[in-house]
């Protein structure tokens, strides 16, 4: 593994801080990211034990947004228009946003986080609170085999996934499909997304890296859609090598002809990337430093586990960024790990109150600016750091 980006001391990112504890000495630990040319994968390179960070407080829920509830219902109507699944499972189901578009005796969830388990139990769908592995796999399958198994934003998590797939391969049927959704590594690269990298996301994945994991396994890619979600994302449509029932579609090749053309398989391109995103952290301390200087008041919307890394590393705290701005129920209340900026909760922007917005959430700009007209019409600005950063 070939280090390229150091990103500092940092917290972890989903470690939101309460008022009381605001004094004690936080755990920290390096952020550094690295390429491995071997099978092109990037990683960071100091992990933090999975039980620290997934556990019974977990804050995220993916159904805060409207884009990706939007997402998952659009996903859950093709798979029933496209697969004749008698039965799905989703490995991370976090609050249900997928598992609820689908009848209760055709899904099953695995969630390792209690308090997001313990939401779509209280719904009625059937969820196991456990690690996927190879037990819980053994467990699940013993009576029946699944027919499909999706995972978003979840492998990218799990630093074993050797074991990830011998559990895939335990409970799938014969003509079964695995459907892995992640952000892009590509879209990473391209728009300097540094703040993909923290503590829970151990790997960004490429097409070319992936490819080369599943061939371990007899697995193969069939079919690939990039979405716009979490700032640009693949989602793979996955098929045992065996399986001759589904062809493998040019989106395929499509996707490998674009990532080696930008260089993803070379060293030299992620040197390239750390020295973006140096500059990158310069530009946006320039832009808030004159903001600052100009006695104007900057908030935050969106508390989110990028923003950690990015305020973090450009050494961004709440003398900077009065307080942040988080519809979740969890965050509000609290101070964002590392910067120790107060998270309140939402209110629709007023000029009257604020000046400047960082966008934190820069992945649902769209959907903010849409909530934020009124803002937007009477001058309220943003600023963001991606691709570059700017006052929009
Ligand atoms: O992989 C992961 C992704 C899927 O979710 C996890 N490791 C952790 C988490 O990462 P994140 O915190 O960077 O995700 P989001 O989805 O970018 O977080 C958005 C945050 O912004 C949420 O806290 C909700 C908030 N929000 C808001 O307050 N108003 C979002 C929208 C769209 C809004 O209008």
């Amino acid at each position: 593994m070939k280090k390229f980006l150091d990103l500092g001391s940092q917290p972890l990112a989903n470690s939101y801080i309460n008022y009381k504890k605001l004094k004690n000495k936080e755990k920290k630990f390096k952020l550094t990211v690295g390429f491995d040319p071997k099978n092109y994968l990037v990683s960071i390179l100091n992990t933090v034990p999975k039980e620290k960070m997934f556990n019974e407080n977990y804050p995220y829920k993916s159904s805060e947004s409207f884009t990706m509830r939007k997402s998952f219902k659009d996903l859950s109507i093709n798979i029933k228009k496209k697969f004749k699944s008698k039965l799905i499972l989703e490995i991370g189901s976090n609050d249900g946003a997928f598992i609820k578009n689908f009848k209760k005796k055709n899904i099953i969830g695995v969630e390792p986080c209690k308090n997001l388990a313990k939401i779509t139990r209280k719904q009625g769908y059937k969820t196991f609170s456990e690690y996927w592995d190879l037990s819980l796999a053994k467990k699940i399958s013993k009576k029946k085999k699944v027919d499909i198994i999706y995972s978003a934003n979840t492998l990218s998590h799990i630093k074993n996934f050797s074991e990830i797939f011998k559990a895939v391969d335990l409970s799938l049927s014969h003509n079964g499909i695995l459907i892995l959704e992640d952000p892009s590594l590509l879209e990473c690269i391209k728009n300097v997304a540094y703040d993909q990298f923290y503590c829970e996301h151990i790997y960004v994945f490429s097409t070319i890296a992936l490819q080369k994991i599943l061939d371990k396994f007899d697995l193969e890619i069939f079919n690939i859609e990039n979405t716009k979600t979490h700032g640009g994302s693949n989602r793979y449509f996955i098929k045992r090598k065996s399986n001759i029932f589904y062809k493998k579609n040019k989106s395929v090749n499509k996707n490998i002809n674009l990532e080696k053309g930008y260089g993803l398989h070379k060293f030299s391109t992620y040197k390239k990337f750390a020295k973006k995103v140096l500059s990158s952290k310069n530009q946006l301390n320039k832009i808030i430093k004159k903001i600052s200087k100009n006695h104007k008041k900057i908030i935050g919307y969106g508390a989110t586990a990028k923003s950690c890394t990015v305020l973090n590393y450009c050494n961004i705290g709440s003398k900077e960024i009065d307080y942040f701005y988080d519809t979740t129920s969890y965050k509000i209340g609290k101070f964002l790990p590392g910067s120790k900026i107060e998270i309140r909760k939402y209110k629709k922007l007023n000029i009257d109150e604020v000046d400047y917005v960082f966008l934190g959430a820069w992945n649902f700009k769209k959907e903010i600016f849409k909530k934020e007209k009124k803002f937007i019409k009477e001058g309220g600005k943003f600023i963001t750091h991606i691709p570059f950063p700017k006052i929009i």
